[in-house]
């Protein structure tokens, strides 16, 4: 047990301090505080001592160096029971401190900003906090150590309960807070410096010890894929504005953890196209997709391509949701898990949120800007292995007409190839083995996942149904044996995409060319396991 006689509070975020200050001394304790702090302490009628009259020491350097002082360490570091150390601080004049009230300088915060300096950043980099959390961490045996507004209550409980005493279990856990704390903290600092670096176009092979990974569980969620799967929502230190952690929900049930996982497929895909864009997204993948004048018209072809699997998606837009676009989606009883999009329409969001059925329900989420210069994708993408995990870059890459090849003596009409185009962007987005028929920028069918290719073929044609006639069609990956654009040249598509690169590509193309049929490579392959 550690009785608490003297406190150090040193806060950025002042939320609570000065009641948790006041309760404090009503119990009895000292209070010492660095110069804000202790300000806003005072201001409020409280006493409290100034850390610099304490160490008789003046806080210098801008603020750069405030409580780093062996009477602040040795007061949280020296051990109570050991007659050395005893001995050395009563010679030095050096005093116990029981608890450690801090919370850092918000780094996390400004390098949220938009158009935050580097000098600006780097000012926020707190030192002595992180310095004297993990001192009194380190002595938890001795020290209470609490790093975060929230926990203030239970602190205060416990110090009444038991005559200013902390039980060891509390400490315990005050303690992982801490250098949980601290530890977020420099990898968001790691993170910022290293993005700085990118930014200024250094290369990752200069970074040999890779990024250094950090997550914040925000948010606890109802459970994992299925019922019997715990789980929860981890955000970054630093996750980008536009990206699916920093969205605003502005409506509708808590998220589920599959709900996370179709939008941030939905707005990957999404982010990929410049013109009104909407798609539909179950179980991962894309059903439907279109890119049209307006984002009513948009919407309206992307629902077309399967109207069945559609109920009870997920959507994403690259552009504001507005009126026509929420009439089309509350109409002939649709029904939608979640939306995002750069914004809602005023009228759309009445809409939306009062249609029966939908109101409460729908989840309704926003971020900054969606496109391809928005950045939502994620430097590294990971994938949790057995022991460890993999990075690679996301896929950014979007090939457009000049990256078609035309390697059959037919060549695509312009509407052809822009179907190609929009076709290839959708695959990218569907897992592998991924093949996408589309007529003009809409999507007609896909075939995800299965494990050859000549089924997804027939997948997507069947999907496509009557309308797969005079469609283009696109592979995430190259065509092992001619069977797969032969069985779509059957059906009647009337031009392929496919990056190319397989020993059998002159057997691929001479089927093209036997019918007749326009075929291109992207020489970019877009496996999406
Ligand atoms: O600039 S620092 O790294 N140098 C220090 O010695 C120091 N000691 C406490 N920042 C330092 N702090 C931080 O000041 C605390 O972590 C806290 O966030 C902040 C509180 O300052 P004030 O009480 O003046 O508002």
């Amino acid at each position: 047990m550690v009785r608490v006689k003297r406190a150090l509070i040193s806060v950025s975020d002042k939320t609570g301090i000065v009641d948790f200050a006041r309760d404090l001394v009503a119990l009895g304790v000292e209070v010492l505080s660095t110069g804000g702090t202790c300000r806003t302490i005072n201001e409020a009628g409280v006493p409290v001592t100034e850390i610099s009259s304490y160490t008789g020491f003046p806080e210098m350097l801008s603020g750069r160096v405030k409580t780093l002082h062996p009477k602040v360490h040795g007061g949280l570091l020296g051990l109570r029971d050991d007659p050395e150390h005893r001995a050395a601080m009563e010679q030095h004049g050096i005093e116990n401190i029981d608890l450690l009230v801090v919370n850092l300088y918000p780094f996390e915060k400004t390098v949220a900003r938009p158009g935050v300096s580097r000098a600006e950043a780097v000012e926020q980099i707190d030192i002595g906090g992180p310095a004297m959390l993990r001192s009194a961490a380190k002595n938890h045996r001795s020290v209470g150590v609490v790093t975060a507004p929230e926990d203030y209550p239970r602190v205060l409980a416990a110090l009444r309960e038991q005559d200013r005493e902390l039980p060891p279990s509390l400490l315990r856990e005050l303690a992982v807070a801490a250098f949980q704390r601290t530890a977020r903290y420099d990898a968001a600092i790691a993170e910022w410096l290293f993005a700085q670096e990118l930014a200024d176009g250094a290369t990752q092979e200069r970074f040999p010890r890779g990024f250094t990974l950090a997550g914040t569980r925000a948010q606890t969620l109802r459970y994992g894929e299925n019922p019997h799967q715990e789980a929860a929502l981890y955000r970054f230190a630093t996750p980008g504005a536009h990206s699916l952690t920093s969205a605003q929900v502005l409506n509708g049930k808590a998220l589920s953890y599959n709900n996370y996982v179709d939008l941030d497929a939905a707005l990957r895909l999404a982010s990929d196209f410049e013109a009104p864009f909407a798609c539909v997204v179950k179980h991962n993948n894309p059903c439907g997709a279109a890119s049209a004048a307006t984002l009513g018209e948009a919407i309206a072809q992307a629902w077309a391509g399967d109207p069945v699997s559609a109920f009870g998606s997920v959507l994403a837009f690259n552009r504001s949701v507005d009126l026509p676009t929420a009439k089309f989606l509350t109409a002939d009883r649709r029904f939608v898990e979640a939306i995002v999009a750069p914004g809602f329409d005023e009228d759309a969001f009445e809409h939306l949120t009062t249609v029966p059925k939908w109101g409460k329900n729908v989840r309704l989420l926003t971020v900054g800007e969606v496109g391809p210069k928005s950045g939502a994708y994620l430097a590294g993408e990971l994938k949790p292995i057995s022991g460890g995990f993999l990075v690679q870059d996301a896929d950014q890459s979007r090939e457009q007409r000049e990256q078609c090849e035309v390697v059959t003596r037919a060549e695509p009409t312009s509407e052809q190839l822009d179907g190609l185009v929009f076709a290839n962007l959708v695959a990218k987005h569907v897992k592998s083995n991924a093949i996408v028929i589309a007529k003009g920028t809409r999507v007609l069918g896909v075939g995800a996942g299965q494990m050859s290719r000549i089924d997804s073929v027939q997948l997507a044609i069947a999907k496509a149904g009557d309308q797969v006639q005079g469609a283009v069609l696109a592979s995430d990956a190259f065509f092992p044996f001619p069977d797969g654009p032969e069985t779509a040249m059957d059906a009647g598509i009337t031009a392929i995409l496919q990056p190319g690169g397989s020993v059998k590509d002159k057997a691929v193309i001479d089927a093209c060319d036997e019918r007749g049929v326009p075929m291109v490579f992207t020489g970019a392959r877009h496996f999406r396991h």
